[in-house]
């Protein structure tokens, strides 16, 4: 059959396809995948159940065809289906109305959002290619996964072109309070959207009680407990949207076994070596974003050394800010400000050879990042708002001897399932620095303890657990919708 009219029983759709364009020494083009927590969470039933993943390829103005990828970890392979986004669109639904008006409202607005109408009519058109696309690779019945807050408006605009469909929609960022919620000029128009769906997933119930309240207050639409009744154009006239928590998670057994690999553990190692043998080193893993708290870590981690309570002679700090967003102007100031603190917390206090913090600005590959996740004693998590974490569970994953601490903020999803964390307000920056003592200063005993319940809960909550969960629930959810839809049609 040809690729371009072959039809599936299970497509994703997310903003960004977990593939790269890569150009090889000989100056020749391929894909590669890119290694990622979803892609890894949903190889397995897109290989049981013939899937298709929808998205972006990560080039602008550039229209590719549908193709396969192969070479997983699992050795299977997908169906890719890219969808053309132009420069411009890549600027006003991206960088723009995604990035610049949904991301810093969605997280507390640590920064101020910014509404241009122009922005929202490109994420309106983008959602629509996007819709579309789905909708004509579809089969009958198919499940349709649409992932996260640049296609909010999907589930509307697919089932218009298709009722037959289930969708499923999960929003892998906060859902904010509606005292910030209600500031979106289109705050109707995105929870009608969202409303297309047959299930929509949050990461915290928090976050699905926010957005039970914002369909009462923007809509008027009373939910009964985690059920709401939705529009529709359908002969029954409307169907039943279910919203609940489904906190992700990591692929656990992977980061385990990477966490008993001799030559990793013999990278880490190395690391600590190289860093001059200090007896603390201490982490911190985030991509380069004012959501993480970069700036409120390296005030507590400074603050201590001007205090003399940690010295450079037997702790280091590394830090890796993975570049991220780099067109956005919030993004580059924030790398400025970063950069200016590290540099002069280094000029302070570093000795030669013993760098206060060590910072690193770049991307790792997964064997490198778990090395330096075992080279750490403590990981410092101090995110001012975070849908979940990823890199928290991965700490504790790959730790397969307990012997570690994680300091983790309230602010990020994690802190609901991980405990016995040394859990933090990161706006606290004394409390943060007491965390650092207690973390460095903690018995062997008690920092087992607390580390073995944390990896007991993310090696049995882990990402294959996630998406079974949920995909489960969305279609018994849709099919009850279907019959419901079947019989009203039936009484006609
Ligand atoms: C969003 C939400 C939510 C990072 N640097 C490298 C690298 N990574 C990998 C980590 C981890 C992932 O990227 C980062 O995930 P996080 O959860 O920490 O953060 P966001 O990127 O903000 O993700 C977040 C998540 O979606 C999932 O729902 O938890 O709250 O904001 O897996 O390992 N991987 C490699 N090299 C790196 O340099 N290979």
């Amino acid at each position: 059959m040809n690729a371009k009219t072959r039809q599936f029983d299970l497509v994703v759709v997310s903003n960004r396809l977990p593939v790269d364009r890569v150009t090889d020494a000989d100056g020749q083009q391929s894909w590669a995948r890119s290694p990622g927590g979803l892609v890894t969470a949903l190889e397995p039933v897109m290989e049981r159940s013939s899937g298709a993943w929808v998205g972006w390829p990560g080039v602008p103005d550039a229209h590719f065809d549908p193709f396969e990828i192969e070479g997983g970890s699992r050795g299977g392979s997908f169906h890719v289906y890219p969808v053309t986004l132009s420069e411009l669109e890549l600027e006003r639904y991206y960088e723009g109305f995604s990035n610049a008006t949904l991301w810093p409202l969605y997280h507390d607005v640590i920064a101020p959002p910014i509404y241009h109408r122009i922005w929202w009519e490109s994420y309106r058109t983008v959602n629509q290619r996007f819709a579309e696309q789905v909708a004509a690779i579809s089969a009958r019945g198919a499940t349709v996964w649409v992932q996260d807050y640049q296609l909010q408006l999907v589930p509307q605009l697919l089932r218009r072109l298709r009722p037959d469909l289930a969708i499923g929609f999960f929003d892998h960022i906060p859902f904010p309070s509606y005292g910030l919620f209600a500031q979106l000029p289109w705050r109707a128009q995105i929870l009608e959207g969202l409303l297309g769906a047959d299930l929509i997933g949050f990461q915290r119930s928090e976050d699905a009680r926010n957005f039970s309240r914002a369909v009462r207050s923007v809509l008027g639409v009373v939910p009964r407990r985690n059920v709401i009744v939705a529009a529709d154009e359908s002969p029954a006239g409307s169907h039943e949207v279910e919203f609940g928590d489904y906190p992700i998670s990591i692929d656990a057994d992977e980061f385990e076994q990477l966490g008993r690999d001799p030559a990793v553990r013999r990278r880490a190692r190395q690391i600590r070596r190289e860093l001059g043998d200090p007896a603390h080193v201490i982490l911190g893993i985030d991509r380069l974003d004012y959501t993480k708290g970069i700036r409120h870590r390296l005030k507590a981690y400074g603050e201590l050394l001007e205090e003399g309570r940690i010295s450079v002679a037997d702790t280091t700090l590394i830090q890796i800010a993975v570049p991220s967003r780099e067109r956005v102007e919030t993004y580059r100031r924030l790398r400025d400000e970063i950069e200016l603190t590290v540099a002069r917390i280094n000029g302070d206090y570093s000795v030669i050879g013993r760098p206060a913090i060590q910072y690193l600005h770049r991307s790792f590959p997964r064997r490198e990042m778990a090395a330096f996740y075992l080279a750490a004693d403590i990981l410092l998590v101090t995110a001012l708002r975070d849908g979940m974490n990823l890199v928290a569970k991965e700490f504790v994953a790959t730790h397969v001897d307990n012997d570690a601490v994680l300091v983790l903020s309230e602010f990020a999803g994690a802190s609901d399932e991980l405990k016995t964390a040394l859990l933090v307000n990161p706006h606290d920056i004394d409390g943060v620095k007491e965390a650092i003592l207690q973390a460095r200063d903690m018995s062997d005993g008690e920092r087992t303890r607390r580390m073995r319940v944390m990896r007991r809960r993310v090696s049995e909550d882990n990402v294959e657990r996630w998406s079974d969960a949920y995909l489960a629930e969305l279609r018994r959810v849709s099919a009850a919708n279907r019959k419901n839809t079947s019989e009203a049609d039936h009484e006609h």
